[in-house]
């Protein structure tokens, strides 16, 4: 028997992620909060643990305050056994500029590459939602003697544009041909309504990764990104090969939940992943708790569902609702509740999104909408209700007609 490869995790999370303001207003795109108590990188990363790998590092740049702070906080491992979990910001070792794309922050960070000396490297996109075992596809890579191996699913035709697109030889295990969002993609032979998409998730023999980073640090027209760049120079080397997700057997998942894969890049999918949270058939279950899904550990009392101070009484259903809420005489359902939500008798929230802190007042009504950590609604007060007026008031309105309102907002009656 071969020696164990050892193996080392880059997630990728400095991303701006414009398409999810106002919610990346003051925070990176990876730490926007989901899911009433995580973080978007909280997926990324537990899977990672889970799947074995115990020297991680999150690269991060654009205002990664937020992030940071949840990355040492939350995430501390044992140095005891060399497990480390660690954000490394850009740090300019290689001239006075930030990173000029996903490529170049890998080629910026080699050191931290160098001083780990692993066999391999798996670098990871921190903007999903999905359980996958990544020690699955690193047997898979390892087996298929491939350089460079790109994480597959199948999704829509018509979402082919927002990704890299994969043409397969299913023979050969290998990418015949790789294009970063296609103006005009193909469809499957097998399914025209489908393509085979990058899931932003690589695993890579260190050597050649170091050369790839290298060489595209020297070229003046690289866009100097992983998608665009490096896995098209694997391509064109034959050496790149696929692994597809819907061979992944995470343990504990259903069969409905096997390959669930969501993209959070807008606001209208960051609300349908939440909403695939609360269906009563969830077709993604946080609750297994073979392969958990890790955060923050909340210092806060438990939520507390209570009548108002009338004695009105509220109920709620197909809804999460996170520690530290109390709910007064409201009417909850198809909502999830941040950490310390707090909602008024007579209130309303339907089909919505709250972040944490959110203070809803006496009567107030929030539907379809999505409200930012600290928005406060005073009694009485409406919102997702009346586009028109949503719009007035300078509150975002995404193209399904959902009302997105930024942090800490006061919205009077
Ligand atoms: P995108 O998500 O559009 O496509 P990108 O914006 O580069 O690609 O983001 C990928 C990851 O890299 C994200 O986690 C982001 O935060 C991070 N990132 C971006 N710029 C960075 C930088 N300068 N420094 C550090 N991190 C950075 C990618 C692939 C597609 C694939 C989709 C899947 O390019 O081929 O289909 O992911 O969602």
């Amino acid at each position: 028997m071969s020696a164990p490869k050892k193996v080392f995790g880059i997630i990728l999370a400095g991303g701006e992620g414009k398409r999810l303001m106002p919610l990346t207003a003051d925070r990176a795109k990876p730490a926007v909060p989901f899911g009433g108590q995580y973080r978007l990188i909280d997926f990324a990363i537990s899977n990672l643990i889970n799947s074995g790998l115990r020297q991680l590092v999150v690269l991060t740049q654009y205002k990664s305050h937020s992030l940071d702070r949840h990355i040492s906080q939350n995430w501390r491992m044992s140095a005891l056994l060399d497990s480390y979990v660690a954000s490394a910001p850009a740090q300019q070792r290689l001239g006075k500029r930030w990173f000029s794309g996903s490529a170049d922050a890998i080629l910026q960070s080699l050191n931290l590459i160098q001083d780990e000396k692993p066999d391999i490297v798996v670098v990871i996109g921190a903007d999903h939602v999905y359980r996958m075992d990544f020690m699955q596809m690193i047997d898979a890579h390892v087996a298929s003697g491939a350089a460079a191996t790109v994480a597959g699913i199948r999704q829509p035709l018509a979402l082919a544009s927002q990704f890299g697109v994969i043409d397969a030889d299913e023979q050969t295990g290998r990418i015949r041909d790789f294009l970063e969002k296609p103006s005009d993609p193909v469809g499957l032979s097998d399914s025209p309504n489908e393509v085979l998409v990058s899931m932003g998730n690589y695993v890579f023999d260190t050597d050649a990764l170091i050369a790839a980073v290298e060489a595209d640090g020297e070229s003046a027209t690289s866009g100097h990104d992983m998608g665009g760049d490096i896995i098209p120079y694997f391509v064109e080397r034959g050496e790149a090969g696929y692994y597809d997700m819907k061979q992944n057997d995470v343990p504990g998942s259903s069969p409905r939940d096997r390959s669930y894969w969501r993209d959070v890049g807008t606001i209208d999918s960051y609300f349908d992943a939440h909403m695939d949270l609360i269906s009563t058939l969830p077709i993604f279950n946080l609750y297994n708790t073979a392969w958990p899904i890790r955060t923050q550990s909340v210092n806060t009392p438990p939520a507390k569902f209570v009548r108002d101070a009338v004695g009105r009484i509220g109920n709620a259903i197909d809804s999460i609702v996170a520690a530290g809420s109390v709910l007064s005489g409201t009417h909850l359902e198809r909502s999830v509740v941040g950490v310390g939500g707090v909602a008024a008798g007579g209130s309303t929230i339907t089909d919505s999104v709250l972040l944490d802190q959110v203070q809803i007042g006496p009567g107030a009504r929030v539907h379809r909408a999505v409200l930012d950590k600290n928005v406060v609604l005073d009694e009485g007060a409406t919102v997702g209700v009346d586009r028109e007026r949503d719009l007035e008031r300078g509150f975002t309105v995404t193209e399904s007609g959902l009302t997105v309102v930024g942090k800490g907002i006061h919205i009077a009656r």
